[in-house]
Protein backbone atom coordinates (compact mmCIF):
# COMPACT_ATOMS: atom_id res chain seq x y z
CA UNK A 1 0.00 0.00 0.00
CA UNK A 2 1.36 3.44 -0.93
CA UNK A 3 0.26 6.80 0.53
CA UNK A 4 1.13 9.82 -0.52
CA UNK A 5 1.27 13.09 1.48
CA UNK A 6 1.05 16.74 -0.26
CA UNK A 7 1.75 19.94 -0.14
CA UNK A 8 2.26 19.82 4.06
CA UNK A 9 5.70 21.78 6.14
CA UNK A 10 7.80 18.49 7.68
CA UNK A 11 9.15 19.60 11.07
CA UNK A 12 12.26 17.84 12.36
CA UNK A 13 14.48 18.56 15.17
CA UNK A 14 16.85 20.07 12.04
CA UNK A 15 14.30 21.50 9.80
CA UNK A 16 11.31 22.97 8.48
CA UNK A 17 11.08 22.58 5.24
CA UNK A 18 7.96 22.20 2.30
CA UNK A 19 7.87 18.29 0.67
CA UNK A 20 5.80 15.61 0.14
CA UNK A 21 6.34 11.92 2.00
CA UNK A 22 5.60 8.63 -0.12
CA UNK A 23 4.92 5.77 2.23
CA UNK A 24 5.23 2.46 1.18
CA UNK A 25 4.08 -0.28 3.56
CA UNK A 26 5.24 0.39 7.03
CA UNK A 27 8.18 2.68 5.91
CA UNK A 28 9.15 6.21 4.72
CA UNK A 29 9.67 5.40 1.07
CA UNK A 30 10.56 9.31 -0.37
CA UNK A 31 10.43 12.54 0.26
CA UNK A 32 10.62 15.90 -1.75
CA UNK A 33 8.34 17.30 -4.39
CA UNK A 34 6.68 16.10 -7.32
CA UNK A 35 6.83 12.61 -6.32
CA UNK A 36 5.18 9.98 -8.53
CA UNK A 37 1.70 9.81 -7.79
CA UNK A 38 1.20 6.29 -9.15
CA UNK A 39 -1.27 3.76 -7.15
CA UNK A 40 -0.61 6.27 -4.15
CA UNK A 41 -3.37 7.24 -2.06
CA UNK A 42 -3.40 10.65 -2.11
CA UNK A 43 -3.22 13.18 1.28
CA UNK A 44 -4.06 16.54 1.17
CA UNK A 45 -2.02 18.31 4.19
CA UNK A 46 -1.95 21.86 2.87
CA UNK A 47 -1.86 24.41 5.83
CA UNK A 48 -0.45 21.81 8.25
CA UNK A 49 2.68 20.18 9.96
CA UNK A 50 4.17 17.07 9.16
CA UNK A 51 5.54 15.50 12.34
CA UNK A 52 7.26 12.58 13.54
CA UNK A 53 4.96 10.50 15.63
CA UNK A 54 5.49 11.22 19.21
CA UNK A 55 7.68 9.14 21.44
CA UNK A 56 7.23 9.13 24.96
CA UNK A 57 10.33 8.02 27.22
CA UNK A 58 7.87 7.69 30.01
CA UNK A 59 4.68 6.00 31.01
CA UNK A 60 3.43 3.42 33.57
CA UNK A 61 0.38 1.66 31.77
CA UNK A 62 -1.56 -1.19 34.27
CA UNK A 63 0.84 -0.47 37.30
CA UNK A 64 0.06 -2.40 40.77
CA UNK A 65 -0.14 0.46 43.26
CA UNK A 66 -2.03 0.79 46.84
CA UNK A 67 -4.14 -1.93 46.41
CA UNK A 68 -5.48 -1.01 43.03
CA UNK A 69 -4.27 -0.22 39.68
CA UNK A 70 -3.38 2.30 37.04
CA UNK A 71 -6.51 3.08 35.18
CA UNK A 72 -4.68 2.55 31.55
CA UNK A 73 -3.99 -0.98 30.65
CA UNK A 74 -1.62 -1.30 27.56
CA UNK A 75 -4.27 -0.81 25.03
CA UNK A 76 -6.46 2.34 26.13
CA UNK A 77 -3.42 3.50 27.32
CA UNK A 78 -1.66 3.13 23.42
CA UNK A 79 -5.15 4.61 22.30
CA UNK A 80 -4.96 7.77 24.42
CA UNK A 81 -1.25 8.28 23.10
CA UNK A 82 -2.04 7.71 19.86
CA UNK A 83 -4.67 10.48 19.73
CA UNK A 84 -2.32 12.99 21.25
CA UNK A 85 0.12 12.07 18.40
CA UNK A 86 2.61 9.87 20.22
CA UNK A 87 3.07 6.62 18.35
CA UNK A 88 5.81 5.10 20.33
CA UNK A 89 5.62 4.57 24.14
CA UNK A 90 8.52 3.15 26.89
CA UNK A 91 6.57 1.64 29.88
CA UNK A 92 8.56 0.01 32.75
CA UNK A 93 8.88 -3.87 33.14
CA UNK A 94 8.83 -4.71 37.54
CA UNK A 95 11.44 -6.84 38.69
CA UNK A 96 9.18 -9.74 40.24
CA UNK A 97 10.07 -9.65 44.00
CA UNK A 98 11.59 -13.28 44.41
CA UNK A 99 13.78 -14.97 42.74
CA UNK A 100 12.33 -17.32 40.07
CA UNK A 101 11.00 -20.74 41.74
CA UNK A 102 13.62 -22.78 39.42
CA UNK A 103 16.43 -21.13 41.89
CA UNK A 104 18.24 -20.66 38.52
CA UNK A 105 17.96 -17.20 37.36
CA UNK A 106 17.14 -13.49 39.24
CA UNK A 107 13.68 -13.69 37.97
CA UNK A 108 14.74 -10.76 35.00
CA UNK A 109 13.72 -12.88 32.35
CA UNK A 110 10.62 -14.10 33.83
CA UNK A 111 9.70 -10.53 34.70
CA UNK A 112 10.31 -9.56 30.73
CA UNK A 113 8.03 -12.47 30.01
CA UNK A 114 5.06 -11.34 31.92
CA UNK A 115 5.09 -7.50 30.98
CA UNK A 116 5.70 -8.98 27.31
CA UNK A 117 2.47 -10.91 27.74
CA UNK A 118 0.46 -7.52 29.56
CA UNK A 119 1.99 -5.36 26.41
CA UNK A 120 0.70 -7.34 23.71
CA UNK A 121 -1.94 -5.39 23.25
CA UNK A 122 -0.80 -2.12 23.05
CA UNK A 123 -1.99 -0.24 20.06
CA UNK A 124 1.10 1.44 19.59
CA UNK A 125 4.74 1.28 18.90
CA UNK A 126 5.93 0.11 22.84
CA UNK A 127 9.26 -1.04 24.75
CA UNK A 128 9.99 -1.13 28.37
CA UNK A 129 13.10 0.12 30.85
CA UNK A 130 13.75 -2.71 33.48
CA UNK A 131 13.17 -1.32 37.22
CA UNK A 132 16.42 -2.62 38.96
CA UNK A 133 14.91 -2.42 42.27
CA UNK A 134 16.67 -5.40 43.50
CA UNK A 135 20.46 -5.65 43.38
CA UNK A 136 22.34 -9.36 44.02
CA UNK A 137 25.28 -10.74 42.41
CA UNK A 138 22.62 -13.10 40.81
CA UNK A 139 20.63 -9.83 39.15
CA UNK A 140 23.98 -8.66 38.32
CA UNK A 141 24.79 -11.63 36.10
CA UNK A 142 21.32 -11.23 34.31
CA UNK A 143 21.28 -7.42 33.37
CA UNK A 144 23.80 -8.02 30.25
CA UNK A 145 20.74 -10.45 28.95
CA UNK A 146 18.60 -7.58 28.54
CA UNK A 147 20.33 -6.02 26.08
CA UNK A 148 19.61 -9.46 23.57
CA UNK A 149 15.84 -9.02 24.42
CA UNK A 150 15.90 -5.65 23.27
CA UNK A 151 15.57 -4.14 26.87
CA UNK A 152 19.00 -1.33 26.96
CA UNK A 153 18.01 0.63 30.08
CA UNK A 154 17.54 0.31 33.45
CA UNK A 155 15.65 2.37 36.29
CA UNK A 156 16.87 2.98 39.61
CA UNK A 157 15.91 4.82 42.70
CA UNK A 158 16.92 6.67 45.63
CA UNK A 159 13.99 6.73 47.40
CA UNK A 160 11.04 4.11 48.75
CA UNK A 161 13.14 2.63 51.00
CA UNK A 162 12.25 -1.08 51.48
CA UNK A 163 10.28 -1.39 48.21
CA UNK A 164 11.95 -0.20 45.36
CA UNK A 165 15.44 1.50 46.17
CA UNK A 166 18.20 -0.10 45.98
CA UNK A 167 22.10 1.41 48.14
CA UNK A 168 24.10 3.73 46.17
CA UNK A 169 26.80 1.25 46.06
CA UNK A 170 24.33 -0.94 44.08
CA UNK A 171 23.69 1.81 41.56
CA UNK A 172 27.24 2.16 41.53
CA UNK A 173 27.77 -1.09 40.46
CA UNK A 174 24.62 -0.70 38.19
CA UNK A 175 26.21 1.71 36.38
CA UNK A 176 29.67 0.35 35.59
CA UNK A 177 27.57 -3.13 34.17
CA UNK A 178 25.62 -0.75 31.88
CA UNK A 179 28.80 0.94 31.18
CA UNK A 180 30.05 -2.44 29.91
CA UNK A 181 27.15 -3.44 27.88
CA UNK A 182 26.15 -0.13 26.13
CA UNK A 183 22.97 0.17 28.54
CA UNK A 184 21.43 3.61 29.87
CA UNK A 185 20.59 4.09 33.54
CA UNK A 186 17.51 5.97 34.59
CA UNK A 187 17.55 7.67 38.01
CA UNK A 188 14.30 8.46 39.99
CA UNK A 189 15.95 10.66 42.53
CA UNK A 190 14.43 12.14 45.94
CA UNK A 191 16.14 11.08 49.53
CA UNK A 192 14.29 8.41 50.84
CA UNK A 193 15.46 8.25 54.39
CA UNK A 194 14.36 11.81 54.81
CA UNK A 195 11.09 10.80 53.58
CA UNK A 196 10.36 7.95 55.64
CA UNK A 197 11.23 10.48 58.76
CA UNK A 198 9.06 13.46 57.58
CA UNK A 199 6.28 11.01 56.74
CA UNK A 200 6.04 9.60 59.90
CA UNK A 201 6.03 12.99 61.54
CA UNK A 202 3.53 13.76 59.58
CA UNK A 203 0.94 11.20 60.28
CA UNK A 204 1.81 11.68 63.86
CA UNK A 205 1.42 15.25 63.79
CA UNK A 206 -2.46 14.34 62.25
CA UNK A 207 -1.47 16.13 58.68
CA UNK A 208 -3.86 13.77 56.59
CA UNK A 209 -4.30 16.38 53.00
CA UNK A 210 -2.92 16.32 49.89
CA UNK A 211 -0.18 19.34 50.66
CA UNK A 212 1.40 16.91 52.65
CA UNK A 213 2.33 14.57 49.83
CA UNK A 214 4.70 17.68 48.45
CA UNK A 215 5.95 18.86 51.84
CA UNK A 216 7.44 15.22 53.06
CA UNK A 217 9.44 14.73 50.05
CA UNK A 218 11.23 18.05 49.74
CA UNK A 219 13.14 19.48 46.90
CA UNK A 220 16.33 19.43 48.53
CA UNK A 221 16.39 15.52 48.41
CA UNK A 222 15.65 15.65 44.35
CA UNK A 223 18.69 17.79 43.95
CA UNK A 224 21.12 16.13 46.73
CA UNK A 225 20.25 13.08 44.92
CA UNK A 226 20.49 13.81 41.39
CA UNK A 227 23.98 15.58 42.24
CA UNK A 228 25.05 11.95 44.10
CA UNK A 229 23.84 9.94 41.04
CA UNK A 230 25.87 12.08 38.60
CA UNK A 231 28.99 12.13 40.89
CA UNK A 232 28.57 7.99 41.07
CA UNK A 233 28.26 8.21 37.06
CA UNK A 234 31.36 10.13 36.36
CA UNK A 235 33.48 8.18 38.69
CA UNK A 236 31.70 4.80 36.58
CA UNK A 237 32.18 6.53 33.72
CA UNK A 238 28.91 5.82 32.77
CA UNK A 239 25.72 7.28 31.18
CA UNK A 240 22.90 8.42 33.73
CA UNK A 241 19.33 9.93 32.65
CA UNK A 242 17.57 11.69 35.27
CA UNK A 243 13.87 11.08 34.89
CA UNK A 244 11.23 13.43 35.64
CA UNK A 245 13.29 16.59 36.74
CA UNK A 246 10.62 18.74 39.03
CA UNK A 247 12.85 21.39 40.56
CA UNK A 248 15.16 24.18 39.74
CA UNK A 249 18.03 22.83 41.49
CA UNK A 250 17.90 19.58 39.47
CA UNK A 251 18.51 21.68 36.38
CA UNK A 252 21.71 23.21 38.28
CA UNK A 253 23.13 19.79 38.80
CA UNK A 254 22.70 18.52 35.83
CA UNK A 255 24.39 21.48 33.43
CA UNK A 256 26.81 21.01 36.62
CA UNK A 257 27.56 17.20 35.66
CA UNK A 258 27.21 18.35 31.97
CA UNK A 259 29.63 20.82 32.02
CA UNK A 260 32.25 18.67 33.43
CA UNK A 261 31.99 16.30 31.16
CA UNK A 262 29.43 13.57 32.87
CA UNK A 263 27.37 11.84 30.37
CA UNK A 264 24.29 13.02 32.03
CA UNK A 265 20.77 13.67 30.12
CA UNK A 266 17.90 14.70 31.78
CA UNK A 267 13.68 14.48 30.78
CA UNK A 268 11.07 16.56 32.47
CA UNK A 269 7.33 16.14 32.19
CA UNK A 270 4.54 18.53 31.76
CA UNK A 271 2.83 18.59 34.92
CA UNK A 272 5.95 20.12 36.44
CA UNK A 273 5.66 22.68 33.70
CA UNK A 274 2.33 24.01 34.76
CA UNK A 275 1.69 22.91 38.15
CA UNK A 276 2.42 23.69 41.91
CA UNK A 277 1.74 22.83 45.37
CA UNK A 278 -1.20 25.32 45.53
CA UNK A 279 -3.17 22.53 43.07
CA UNK A 280 -2.36 19.85 45.94
CA UNK A 281 -4.66 22.72 48.45
CA UNK A 282 -7.05 22.49 46.48
CA UNK A 283 -10.55 20.37 47.90
CA UNK A 284 -9.49 18.07 44.38
CA UNK A 285 -5.69 17.91 45.54
CA UNK A 286 -5.39 14.42 44.85
CA UNK A 287 -5.51 14.51 41.38
CA UNK A 288 -2.34 16.09 41.34
CA UNK A 289 -0.48 14.11 43.89
CA UNK A 290 2.33 11.86 41.47
CA UNK A 291 5.77 11.28 42.65
CA UNK A 292 8.34 13.49 42.68
CA UNK A 293 5.49 16.28 43.62
CA UNK A 294 4.61 19.27 41.29
CA UNK A 295 6.67 22.57 42.83
CA UNK A 296 6.55 25.92 42.74
CA UNK A 297 6.05 28.56 39.75
CA UNK A 298 10.29 29.19 40.11
CA UNK A 299 10.89 25.47 39.27
CA UNK A 300 8.18 26.04 36.50
CA UNK A 301 10.35 29.21 34.61
CA UNK A 302 13.14 26.96 35.44
CA UNK A 303 12.23 23.84 34.14
CA UNK A 304 11.41 25.81 30.84
CA UNK A 305 14.34 27.64 30.64
CA UNK A 306 16.08 24.50 30.87
CA UNK A 307 13.95 23.13 27.87
CA UNK A 308 14.57 26.13 25.75
CA UNK A 309 18.40 26.54 26.81
CA UNK A 310 19.33 22.54 25.72
CA UNK A 311 20.00 21.96 29.38
CA UNK A 312 17.10 18.68 29.23
CA UNK A 313 16.90 16.60 26.76
CA UNK A 314 13.34 15.20 26.75
CA UNK A 315 9.73 15.34 27.75
CA UNK A 316 8.24 12.41 28.82
CA UNK A 317 4.92 12.12 31.42
CA UNK A 318 5.30 10.04 33.16
CA UNK A 319 1.59 8.72 32.64
CA UNK A 320 0.17 6.91 35.30
CA UNK A 321 -3.26 7.79 35.97
CA UNK A 322 -6.12 6.80 38.35
CA UNK A 323 -9.74 8.03 38.64
CA UNK A 324 -10.15 10.78 40.83
CA UNK A 325 -13.46 9.15 42.55
CA UNK A 326 -13.52 5.37 41.49
CA UNK A 327 -16.26 4.59 42.86
CA UNK A 328 -18.01 6.33 39.94
CA UNK A 329 -18.10 4.81 36.76
CA UNK A 330 -17.10 6.49 33.77
CA UNK A 331 -17.94 4.97 30.24
CA UNK A 332 -15.23 3.75 27.96
CA UNK A 333 -15.53 2.06 24.51
CA UNK A 334 -19.67 1.77 25.60
CA UNK A 335 -18.55 -0.08 29.16
CA UNK A 336 -19.14 1.51 32.58
CA UNK A 337 -15.54 1.39 33.50
CA UNK A 338 -14.75 2.10 37.41
CA UNK A 339 -11.63 1.84 39.33
CA UNK A 340 -10.51 2.07 42.99
CA UNK A 341 -8.10 5.22 42.75
CA UNK A 342 -7.37 8.92 44.58
CA UNK A 343 -10.63 8.06 46.95
CA UNK A 344 -8.34 5.37 48.46
CA UNK A 345 -6.48 8.57 49.97
CA UNK A 346 -9.39 10.92 51.36
CA UNK A 347 -8.43 10.16 55.05
CA UNK A 348 -4.67 9.50 54.70
CA UNK A 349 -2.09 10.93 52.10
CA UNK A 350 0.33 8.41 51.97
CA UNK A 351 -2.83 6.18 51.08
CA UNK A 352 -2.91 8.38 47.57
CA UNK A 353 -2.32 6.22 44.66
CA UNK A 354 0.84 8.31 42.85
CA UNK A 355 0.02 9.28 39.00
CA UNK A 356 -1.41 11.52 37.05
CA UNK A 357 -3.02 10.91 33.24
CA UNK A 358 -0.98 12.73 30.84
CA UNK A 359 0.12 10.89 27.30
CA UNK A 360 -2.41 11.98 25.36
CA UNK A 361 -2.10 15.77 26.48
CA UNK A 362 1.86 16.21 26.12
CA UNK A 363 1.83 17.33 22.20
CA UNK A 364 -1.21 19.08 22.34
CA UNK A 365 -0.67 20.98 25.68
CA UNK A 366 2.87 21.73 24.76
CA UNK A 367 2.22 22.85 21.37
CA UNK A 368 -0.04 25.82 22.42
CA UNK A 369 1.91 26.38 25.81
CA UNK A 370 5.12 25.94 24.39
CA UNK A 371 5.75 26.43 20.76
CA UNK A 372 2.55 28.76 20.14
CA UNK A 373 3.86 31.04 23.50
CA UNK A 374 7.40 31.28 21.64
CA UNK A 375 9.34 29.48 24.67
CA UNK A 376 10.27 26.64 21.97
CA UNK A 377 10.46 26.65 18.57
CA UNK A 378 8.65 23.59 16.74
CA UNK A 379 11.75 21.96 15.88
CA UNK A 380 12.56 22.38 19.73
CA UNK A 381 9.07 20.40 20.21
CA UNK A 382 10.21 17.73 17.47
CA UNK A 383 13.45 17.19 19.56
CA UNK A 384 12.48 17.37 23.04
CA UNK A 385 9.09 15.08 22.48
CA UNK A 386 10.03 12.86 19.76
CA UNK A 387 13.72 12.64 18.04
CA UNK A 388 15.66 13.16 21.61
CA UNK A 389 14.08 10.27 23.37
CA UNK A 390 14.09 8.19 20.34
CA UNK A 391 18.18 8.87 20.00
CA UNK A 392 18.58 8.57 23.79
CA UNK A 393 16.83 5.13 24.07
CA UNK A 394 18.17 3.37 20.96
CA UNK A 395 15.28 3.81 18.37
CA UNK A 396 16.28 6.28 16.37
CA UNK A 397 16.32 6.73 13.10
CA UNK A 398 13.39 3.80 12.77
CA UNK A 399 11.43 6.39 15.17
CA UNK A 400 11.59 10.11 16.04
CA UNK A 401 12.44 11.19 12.13
CA UNK A 402 11.55 11.56 8.90
CA UNK A 403 13.65 10.08 6.80
CA UNK A 404 13.33 7.52 3.88
CA UNK A 405 13.63 4.19 5.65
CA UNK A 406 12.61 5.29 9.09
CA UNK A 407 9.12 3.85 10.34
CA UNK A 408 5.96 5.78 8.35
CA UNK A 409 5.02 7.26 12.01
CA UNK A 410 3.66 10.26 11.13
CA UNK A 411 1.50 12.96 12.55
CA UNK A 412 -0.68 15.64 10.41
CA UNK A 413 -0.79 18.48 12.57
CA UNK A 414 -3.13 21.10 12.08
CA UNK A 415 -1.86 24.34 13.99
CA UNK A 416 -4.81 26.31 13.40
CA UNK A 417 -7.89 24.15 14.89
CA UNK A 418 -8.88 25.54 18.53
CA UNK A 419 -10.09 23.06 20.94
CA UNK A 420 -11.30 23.38 24.70
CA UNK A 421 -9.42 20.53 25.95
CA UNK A 422 -10.48 18.09 28.81
CA UNK A 423 -12.26 15.05 29.38
CA UNK A 424 -14.80 15.42 26.38
CA UNK A 425 -11.75 15.16 24.24
CA UNK A 426 -9.38 12.43 26.37
CA UNK A 427 -9.39 8.92 25.90
CA UNK A 428 -7.27 8.50 28.48
CA UNK A 429 -9.31 6.10 30.70
CA UNK A 430 -9.92 8.38 34.19
CA UNK A 431 -12.76 10.72 35.25
CA UNK A 432 -10.59 13.80 34.68
CA UNK A 433 -8.03 16.09 32.77
CA UNK A 434 -5.41 17.97 34.44
CA UNK A 435 -5.73 20.79 31.63
CA UNK A 436 -9.53 20.71 31.74
CA UNK A 437 -10.59 23.67 30.27
CA UNK A 438 -7.59 24.90 28.58
CA UNK A 439 -7.99 26.67 25.48
CA UNK A 440 -5.14 24.82 22.57
CA UNK A 441 -4.54 25.95 18.84
CA UNK A 442 -3.02 23.62 17.65
CA UNK A 443 -4.35 19.94 17.63
CA UNK A 444 -3.19 16.20 15.63
CA UNK A 445 -5.43 15.72 12.55
CA UNK A 446 -4.47 12.19 11.46
CA UNK A 447 -2.41 9.72 13.21
CA UNK A 448 -0.23 7.26 11.29
CA UNK A 449 1.54 4.39 12.79
CA UNK A 450 4.00 2.67 10.39
CA UNK A 451 1.75 3.53 7.35
CA UNK A 452 -1.77 2.70 8.92
CA UNK A 453 -4.07 5.70 9.55
CA UNK A 454 -5.01 4.75 13.47
CA UNK A 455 -6.54 8.18 14.23
CA UNK A 456 -8.76 9.91 11.78
CA UNK A 457 -9.87 13.76 13.59
CA UNK A 458 -11.95 11.74 16.61
CA UNK A 459 -12.34 8.79 14.38
CA UNK A 460 -10.22 5.54 15.76
CA UNK A 461 -9.12 3.12 13.57
CA UNK A 462 -6.37 1.51 15.21
CA UNK A 463 -7.31 -1.58 17.63
CA UNK A 464 -5.63 -3.93 20.41
CA UNK A 465 -2.43 -5.20 19.15
CA UNK A 466 -1.87 -2.72 16.51
CA UNK A 467 1.87 -1.92 18.34
CA UNK A 468 4.31 -3.97 17.98
CA UNK A 469 7.05 -4.36 20.28
CA UNK A 470 10.39 -2.60 18.74
CA UNK A 471 13.94 -3.91 20.17
CA UNK A 472 16.20 -1.27 21.23
CA UNK A 473 19.86 -0.76 20.35
CA UNK A 474 22.31 1.53 22.78
CA UNK A 475 21.39 4.41 22.64
CA UNK A 476 23.12 8.02 21.56
CA UNK A 477 24.34 10.20 24.22
CA UNK A 478 22.70 13.56 23.36
N1 LIG B 1 5.57 8.33 40.15
C1 LIG B 1 4.24 8.41 40.13
O1 LIG B 1 3.67 9.44 40.51
N2 LIG B 1 3.55 7.35 39.66
C2 LIG B 1 4.13 6.20 39.14
C3 LIG B 1 5.56 6.03 39.37
C4 LIG B 1 6.27 7.25 39.79
O2 LIG B 1 7.49 7.29 39.80
ZN1 LIG C 1 10.09 7.68 39.08
ZN1 LIG D 1 7.56 7.02 36.49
Amino acid sequence: MKTLIKNGTLVTAEKTFAADILIEGEKIARIGTHLPVEDAEIVDAAGKRILPGGVDPHVHLDLPMFGTVSSDDHYTGTKAAAFGGTTTVIDFVSLAPNPSHTGRGAGVRESVAAWLQKAEKSAVDYSAHMNLTRFDEKIAAEIPALRGMGITTLKVFTAYNGRLRIDDGSIFKTLRIARDNGMLVLLHAENGDVIDILTAEALKAGYHTPEWHAKTRPAWGAVESALRAFALAATADAPLYLVHMNVAGEVDMLRYARERGVKAMGETCPQYLFFTEDDLRRPDGAKWVCSPPVRTTADNARLWEGLADGAIQTIGTDHCPFFYDGSNPILYEGKDIAIPGKELGRDDFTKIPNGLPGVQDRLPVLWTAGVGSGKITAQQFVALNSANPAKIFGLYPRKGALLPGSDADIVIWDPERKVEYGVGLSHQRTDYNLYEGWKLTGFPEKVFLRGQLIVDGREWLGKPGGGKFIERAPGIIL
